[in-house]
């Protein structure tokens, strides 16, 4: 089963190629977690502090460099929480300053924007495979019908296959065991397992898990 899964998401990710022609423990963003690229802003009122997810509009031209988890640079945060808003992309910091040098890790830009609907789309076909193991795998089939609920079920699954120990999140050691075979050689779905890690809390709950894929989750805001 683990072989012909580690098949299946080779093939299908290919096949994508080939037709693709830390902050201070007073800081009131730690442990907040923004769906798809927002950024949390820290403000005050009546002496009480607040935080809120914004899509930044405008970002300050100072270069600080960082480097995201799909190996591409940006001049500063605000800038990449301003280009993975605008693609719906949910995106982490991997390290302050730029990105290493070694290019074999860069998930291509065309790559990278579409990846969380092809992965969807991967996933809603193993599903229906493991369903009726008698159909044939159609790899020409598209996510864009799918329902918010269907979508929520598909992505459900998914979690539950990876979540072996049933404690609702996606521990470090589970995404290995599903994964590790081909993480080495797909950067785009290293990035994206990374990013949905979005709060200091390791592992992937279900919560950043769904802010993870488009379209699902809501934006949310934590009072402190
Ligand atoms: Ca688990
Ligand atoms: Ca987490």
């Amino acid at each position: 089963m683990e072989t012909e899964r580690f098949f299946y998401i080779s093939v299908i990710l290919c096949l994508f190629c080939i037709f693709q022609v830390r902050g201070q423990d007073d800081d009131p963003c730690k442990g907040v977690v923004c769906p798809r690229g927002q950024m949390c802003v820290p403000y005050m009122d009546s002496g009480k502090s607040y935080t809120t997810c914004e899509c930044p509009q405008d970002c300050p031209e100072e270069s600080e460099p960082v480097c995201s988890f799909y190996h591409r640079e940006f001049n500063n945060r605000c800038e990449m929480h301003k280009y993975a808003c605008a693609h719906d992309l949910t995106m982490k910091v991997m390290n302050q300053g730029n990105c290493p040098t070694d290019n074999l890790h860069v998930c291509s830009d065309q790559f990278l924007l579409q990846f969380p609907t092809r992965y969807l789309e991967w996933i809603m076909i193993a599903r229906e495979h493991s369903i009726d193991p008698t159909t044939s795998l159609d790899f020409n089939a598209r996510a864009d019908g799918l329902t918010e609920d269907e979508r929520n079920e598909i992505l459900s699954w998914e979690f539950e296959y990876i979540d072996r120990d049933k404690n609702n999140v996606l521990d470090t050691a589970e995404i290995q065991d599903v994964f590790n075979d081909v993480l080495g050689y797909e950067p785009c779905l290293y990035g994206f397992l990374k990013s949905c890690d979005l709060n200091e809390k390791e592992g992937i709950e279900k919560r950043e898990w769904d802010f993870c894929f488009p379209k699902t989750g809501t934006a949310f805001e934590t009072r402190k």
